[in-house]
């Protein structure tokens, strides 16, 4: 496997390739074009300025997270073609400059949900948390508001203020869509985008959808083994693969992760590993990397990972926010650069002991 930080560009992100270079073990970052809307065409200079640049600083642009997919396609509107044409060609242009793994989700409307950005432990540190009472007393719109709020002044990924101004809309376009409707739309996407991901050998990896259960009565549908497997099926290419996040997939206590991940045996392109811990089923924080800081045992996470021969790419997911830095939510230096070293050491004592 290759440790990886994903990283939100220069002109977004608080931390430097620099200090990405100088954890141990991190050789690459996962990037995207920050400024891009969902159902653009990527323009290839920016691709190559975006590459060079992470080059530069001694670093490889392992994979992209997120090209991030239309509502149009989601929801099987009329025009959805004119989009799904643009995802291609953006593909096109990524395989032509040489990068092989892509992430992307399939939620409706919002990207993760969190209802409180810093909870504050009893450490100190801050850290993502999630209640479903808090979203079961809320609109949409008011959880936008009190995220913005929170976010120390970062852009979070999926709730950027022009697509939340027109978050009634959005709403109203979903209203048909239901499960089956949602896994047809996703069918039609993955059959149509397979050619070129064949052709430049593109690994398509759908990040979960986070948490793992509907909410706002929108539908979801990578939640959990059944349906992963069933898209698995439903398009039987193996560049029709998975994101596997022990950390969304871990909302929701039934799923098995490590079985999951056994399941999943080449599909999976791409790993974010990170705990979770529970003080109910249904409030969740995120807490340090370490098993015994939360609910999930790392250690069977990262060996079930060896098992299956994993060896794509792999990246701390959410760290804790600690030592008083002041970053995007979840996506700070410190606490991510202990999760890949933890990440890392893990990963070196379960090969040494399987020599
Ligand atoms: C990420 C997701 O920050 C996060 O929770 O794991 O935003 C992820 O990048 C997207 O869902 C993938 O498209
Ligand atoms: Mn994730």
């Amino acid at each position: 496997m290759q440790m990886t930080l994903r990283w939100y560009g220069s002109k977004y992100d608080t931390v430097t390739l620099k200090q990405i270079r100088q954890i141990p073990g991190v050789t690459g970052v996962i990037s995207t074009l920050y400024g891009t809307a969902p159902g653009e065409v990527w323009e290839m200079d920016d691709i190559l300025a975006l590459k060079k640049e992470i080059e530069d600083a001694g670093l490889e642009l392992t994979g992209i997270e997120s090209v991030n997919v239309h509502d149009a396609i989601k929801v099987g509107t009329p025009d959805r073609d004119k989009y799904i044409d643009n995802y291609i060609t953006t593909l096109e242009r990524l395989g032509q400059a040489g990068i092989h793994m892509v992430c992307y989700n399939f939620m409706p409307v919002f990207d993760w949900t969190r209802t409180e950005l810093a909870r504050v432990r009893p450490d100190g540190s801050t850290v993502l948390a999630y209640t479903q009472e808090a979203v079961d007393a809320l609109k949409p719109e008011e959880m936008f508001a009190s995220i913005s709020s929170d976010a120390n002044g970062a852009i979070l990924p999926g709730w950027e203020p022009e697509r939340m101004e027109h978050i009634k809309e959005l709403f109203e376009m979903y209203k048909e869509v239901d499960d089956e409707k949602l896994f047809a739309n996703l069918k039609y996407f993955l059959e149509r985008i397979m050619p070129v991901c064949d052709k430049y050998d593109i690994n398509m990896a759908i990040h979960p959808d986070d948490p793992a259960w509907s909410v706002f009565g929108l539908p979801r549908i990578i939640i959990n083994k059944e349906n992963i497997l069933r898209m698995m099926k439903m398009v039987d290419n193996p560049h029709n693969g998975v994101t596997f996040c022990s950390g969304s997939y871990g909302t929701n206590l039934e799923n098995d992760l490590p079985d999951m991940i056994r399941s999943l045996k080449g599909r999976i392109h791409f790993a974010h590993v990170r705990n979770l811990k529970f003080n109910s089923p249904t409030d969740f924080e995120e807490s340090a990397h370490l098993s015994s800081d939360g609910t999930f045992d790392m250690y069977e996470i990262m060996l079930a990972l060896y098992d299956i021969g994993f060896d794509g790419p792999i990246r701390p997911d959410h760290g804790r926010m600690i030592w008083d830095e002041v970053a995007m939510p979840g996506y700070g230096l410190y606490d991510r650069a202990l999760g890949a070293t933890y990440l890392n050491g893990l990963w070196e004592a379960i090969c040494k002991s399987h020599k």
